[in-house]
């Protein structure tokens, strides 16, 4: 295995996003970090495929516990949504909070999609520690940083797609 590159490739069929309704949720805890996965989550939706501004509602919660409750209300309101991308940022500490809530939440949003029937996707960063966060949100100094938002806005797009053609 000579040239292996980590991650996920791209979709290969081309899809046309111009259609589609994407809510992106986000927390504001550890908010500079948050801010800049949902930039990259949300210009790639535009960049690639079209997906119109104005069709990518932004609505924020205070922690990663209330995504996947604020991902069903969004789901059941009036506007009907294609996709669902959660964002938010653990970063464990002394106690067992981050194993709590990472269970939860990846079970809860996980759950949603299913009892919904629409795709949520699991745009959580669950960190040992602030580094990691940075480098996975393509920032800090490291040359191996890499913004995640990008990938959930590939695969937010990608599954509502899906959705769509696979009915
Ligand atoms: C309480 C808490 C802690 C300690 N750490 C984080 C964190 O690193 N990232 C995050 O998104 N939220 C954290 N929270 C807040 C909880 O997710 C939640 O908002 C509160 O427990 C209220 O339900």
């Amino acid at each position: 295995m000579s040239s292996f590159v980590k991650g996920v490739a791209l979709p290969t069929e081309n899809i046309d996003g111009s259609m589609l309704r994407i809510a992106i949720i986000h927390t504001r805890w550890n908010y500079e970090i948050v801010e800049n996965l949902v930039r990259g989550a949300k210009e790639t939706m535009i960049s690639h495929y079209n997906v119109k501004p104005e069709n990518i509602i932004v609505q924020s919660v205070s922690g990663s516990f209330e995504l996947p409750f604020a991902a069903q209300s969004v789901i059941q309101s009036s506007t009907l949504f294609d996709a669902v991308i959660c964002i938010g940022v653990l970063i464990k500490g002394s106690t067992m909070h981050f194993e709590y809530i990472s269970e939860a939440v990846s079970q809860g949003i996980m759950r949603v999609g299913l009892d919904t029937g629409v795709p949520v996707i699991f745009g959580v960063l669950t960190c040992l520690n602030d580094d990691q966060a940075l480098e996975r949100a393509g920032l800090g100094d490291t040359q191996k940083k890499h913004n995640h938002g990008i990938d959930w806005g590939h695969c937010a797009v990608e599954m509502a797609h899906k959705k769509i053609n696979w009915k």
